[in-house]
């Protein structure tokens, strides 16, 4: 094949958000578009270290990833990598991803210097919804900030890419290794089974014999449901040919390029069907309600928990995960380094910090932030209020892990009980909190907002935070039963490994009683603007936490509704979605 120069002009809005560029497909699908994208990305990497390497290219295999892996396939012949890897048929989940950069290794014993992970994870696909990719690094995790930022301002001056003449449209759905001869050698795209390195790596993490012994166990009944997303492809793989799980207990785990139309989301308003079985839906369920239900977003790093009618909190997850870890997970019998959360997401997880007496770190929303800790040693397990918990197994946030760690700290609880009845995730649940205290939470999306007015209301927060007496003065108006607030700021990061900082990462109000409300603005959406509030009250008195969240939080939003003039400021009366 020839290298061949592609003159192009830099195209607006390349900037890369909370976990990659993120647009509709209609605007992917523009001359130059993707191609300008790769092309800074390659720029802003070393050349010496994209010459000759092995690269990673899949996704969640939404609509146009097939087009976009040939456009990457050539651009990445043309810039000098030696070798890209591919999926069978586009796919591969975006932890799996992880571990192959950090684990694969070509019959040179070369391993990959990064990937292009083709997803917009939870949102929509389509011709008419999104499409996204990101980069992430020989660490296995997103580029960070530094990189990132390197890369925008590379698309703001691109004027010409590489491509190549020669290479003709390689076919995904294959498995086995395609060579060209080019320039500089050997060009080879090596498509696999996108379940083997994965699948691979769970195995040395966790007991796979006891999380069996548990799923055949006739007493517990289980359903996962992948929201038509990659998820279904290692749903099937381990939950049913490795572990035993029934057939019937696997929903929607067939990959859809449009997700079935649906948002391939983990939450109480989007995963409908799961909802439904585990009891938690608007009409009675018409099954025997399953002992454990979980589901996945669209690339297969979120998850969300639930037990028979019981919903878990993303943030008590991870809570129960740190606290449960050693012993049930063989992966952590060494103890652990250390956890930590997103800013938003509750202080469950600082309670059991302080109580075992771990390393604890706070970091800005989006996982790229935790990757630095733990390639330090200092984090074994960490968390996020939008339905993403992991560990340092790799360094992306992992669904099917989370479900993994669940299944044995129930297949553990078993064994320790020794009784005929099974432990139940409720009993879990709210065994920890009689020990740890509850964390009430909530939060509120709004969606598509305008974007002026979504920044109006941003400003007025920020402006707010300067005036605690008058905030306060509101608060005894608006409702006397809620605490003081005690300090408001704008959250800014640390990095205590590369000394690196990170502003306005969201505006908190911080009340007397522990209580917290978070506003920031999403950096995944593709339209407008979404607001998010974040809302959190901890109750330590063991007899006051079994109330329904809504009620126990009521006094709280009432105040955050009113406080921030959310509906003046952006017509919305009710949140677009509530989790
Ligand atoms: C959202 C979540 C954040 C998560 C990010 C990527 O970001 O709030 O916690 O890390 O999505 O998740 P934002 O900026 O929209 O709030 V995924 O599974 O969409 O890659
Ligand atoms: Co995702």
């Amino acid at each position: 094949f020839q290298v061949v120069k592609q003159e192009t002009k830099p195209i607006d809005g390349q900037k890369p958000g909370t976990s990659g560029l993120r647009k509709k497909v209609t605007v992917f699908k523009q001359d130059h578009y993707l191609a300008n994208f790769v092309q800074s990305t390659f720029d802003a990497l070393p050349s010496e270290k994209v010459k000759g390497s092995n690269i990673v290219v899949s996704g969640d295999g939404r609509y146009w990833s097939t087009e976009a892996i040939q456009i990457i396939i050539k651009i990445a012949a043309a810039n000098g990598v030696k070798r890209v890897w591919v999926g069978q048929n586009t796919l591969l989940s975006t932890p799996a991803v992880s571990a192959i950069i950090r684990d694969r290794v070509n019959s040179n014993g070369e391993k990959a210097y990064g990937a292009f992970i083709l997803t917009a994870s939870h949102n929509p696909g389509g011709p008419d919804e999104d499409f996204g990719i990101k980069y992430n690094c020989e660490n296995g995790g997103p580029a960070p900030e530094s990189l990132t930022d390197k890369i925008y301002s590379n698309t703001k001056a691109i004027s010409a890419y590489y491509t190549v003449d020669g290479i003709p449209d390689v076919d995904v759905t294959k498995i086995g290794t395609t060579s060209f001869e080019g320039p500089d050698g050997t060009f080879e795209v090596e498509v696999f089974d996108s379940t083997e390195d994965y699948v691979k790596l769970m195995k040395t993490i966790f007991d796979f014999t006891a999380i069996k012994d548990l799923l055949t166990n006739p007493k517990f009944t289980f359903c996962y449901d992948a929201l038509n997303g990659v998820a279904g492809v290692y749903a099937k793989r381990i939950f049913l040919e490795e572990l035993g799980a029934q057939e019937s207990s696997l929903l929607n785990c067939v990959p859809k390029e449009d997700f079935g139309g649906g948002h391939p989301d983990p939450n109480l308003t989007y995963a409908k069907e799961l909802v439904q079985v585990m009891g938690l839906g608007k009409k009675p369920p018409t099954n025997d309600v399953p002992e454990f239900g979980a589901a996945a977003d669209g690339d297969a790093d979120r998850n969300m928990i639930l037990g028979k009618r019981f919903f878990v909190t993303p943030s008590d997850s991870v809570a129960i995960i740190a606290a449960n870890a050693v012993g049930a997970i063989p992966y952590f019998n060494g103890g652990l380094k250390g956890v930590a959360r997103s800013m938003p997401t509750s202080a469950a997880l600082d309670v059991v910090a302080q109580k075992l007496n771990l390393k604890f770190f706070e970091v800005p929303t989006g996982w790229k932030f935790f990757g630095n800790l733990m390639d330090a040693g200092m984090c074994s397990v960490c968390g996020e209020e939008s339905f993403g918990t992991g560990s340092d197994h790799i360094r992306e946030k992992d669904g099917i892990w989370a479900v993994l760690a669940w299944l044995s700290i129930l297949a553990h609880r078993n064994k320790l009980a020794g009784g005929d009845k099974l432990v139940t995730v409720e009993e879990i649940v709210t065994e920890h909190w009689n020990t740890y205290g509850r964390h009430y939470y909530t939060r509120y999306d709004y969606e598509n907002v305008d974007a002026e007015a979504a920044k109006k209301l941003m400003a007025h927060l920020v402006d707010l935070q300067s005036k605690l007496g008058d905030v306060n003065n509101m608060i005894k108006e608006i409702r006397p039963d809620v605490a003081e607030v005690k300090e408001a700021d704008e959250f800014e990061y640390k990095d205590p490994v590369d000394n690196s900082v990170s502003s306005h990462q969201g505006i908190r109000y911080l009340f007397k009683d522990g209580s917290r409300l978070v506003f920031r603005l999403s950096g995944t959406g593709s339209v407008g603007a979404t607001i998010r509030l974040y809302i959190e009250q901890y109750e330590s008195d063991p007899t006051k936490t079994f109330k329904p969240s809504a009620e126990a939080l009521a006094p709280l939003v009432e105040v955050a509704l009113k406080l921030s003039k959310i509906e003046e400021f952006t017509g919305r009366s009710e949140p677009t979605v509530i989790t």
